[in-house]
């Protein structure tokens, strides 16, 4: 049976990433920290001897940059890049620029995980009168998007809808083709195509805990581990659980594993190119970006 590789990698900390503000579809840079953190990603990749023949990202700075960083840091700048509003972050509606912790100080961290990682429950919208509402909505960028396809603001499952259409027209075909794709794109984009990916695995048994490994980057020694998910129950046929995907903290610029077989099912559990402290960290980290201070 033929398998795949396919490599996903959430951008280096952005400068709102570093300010705690919901960020979304507004164009911030990497921060000093998310430049290091897109070396230190390719350095992994190269230690893994991964190569690609084309890589996708979002239309947003941070997102190119990482893979500029990492095309760069792995000697493969020649490869093509496809970018595409497909692959943007959910759009943060409403909250897009707010501080995440004063949002749950005000609104409770409750109602502030339910916007941040629920399933189908977006953020309020973003109306014309919303700071930022220029400066994404009339964007020269989304020029192309059809009418009703400029979100107001996004659920996890609105990011995936959107998602899809080019996952599967684009990037699967490649992936069936023998291609060896790279993906730069956003912590909940990419929580679509892994939540897609789960999905597709024959019917699923108890998701309570996301089964993960992890590689470390001086020495590829290759560790399991689980991440233990809270409050799962067993739901069976549907692969990742609304519950599962939840608890799904993406770490910033540590690049992520899959092995597919011909079917583009997974035929292993994601495999994070980096050492377990490291990715357990930095995905705590993630998570208690919506406490209260
Ligand atoms: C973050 C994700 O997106 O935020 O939009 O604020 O991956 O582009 O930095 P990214 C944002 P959370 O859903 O983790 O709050």
């Amino acid at each position: 049976m033929p398998t795949h590789k396919l490599v996903i990698v959430r951008h280096g900390e952005s400068t709102w990433n570093q300010e705690n503000r919901f960020c979304g579809w507004f164009d911030a840079d990497l921060s000093e920290k998310g430049v290091e953190e897109a070396k230190r990603g390719a350095q992994a990749i190269k230690e893994a001897g991964l190569e690609f023949d084309i890589c996708y990202t979002s239309v947003l700075k941070r997102a190119i940059r990482t893979l500029w960083i990492i095309l760069d840091g792995v000697d493969q700048m020649w490869v093509p890049v496809v970018r595409t509003w497909r692959l943007n972050e959910r759009h943060y509606g409403g909250l897009t620029g707010l501080n995440k912790a004063e949002t749950a100080a005000k609104h409770g961290e409750e109602q502030v995980k339910i916007w941040r990682r629920s399933f189908d429950i977006p953020p309020p919208p973003m109306d014309e009168q919303h700071p930022y509402h220029a400066t994404i909505s009339k964007e020269r960028r989304y020029a192309s998007l059809k009418p009703g396809e400029m979100p107001a603001c996004e659920s996890l499952k609105d990011t995936i809808a959107r998602a899809l259409p080019f996952w599967n027209e684009q990037i699967a075909p490649q992936i069936k083709a023998g291609k060896k794709v790279l993906i730069a794109a956003h912590g909940n984009s990419l929580r679509g195509i892994v939540k897609h990916l789960e999905d597709s695995k024959e019917a699923a048994t108890e998701q309570k805990f996301l089964k993960v490994s992890m590689t470390r980057y001086t020495d590829s020694e290759e560790m399991s581990t689980t991440v233990q998910v809270e409050s799962c129950k067993e739901v069976p046929g549907t692969g990742m659980s609304d519950e599962a995907i939840m608890e799904l903290n993406l770490p910033t610029g540590i690049p992520i594993v899959y092995e597919l077989d011909d079917q583009l099912k997974p035929i292993k559990p994601m495999q994070f190119l980096g050492d377990e402290e490291t990715v357990r960290k930095a995905m705590e980290a993630v998570a208690a970006q919506g406490k209260a201070k």
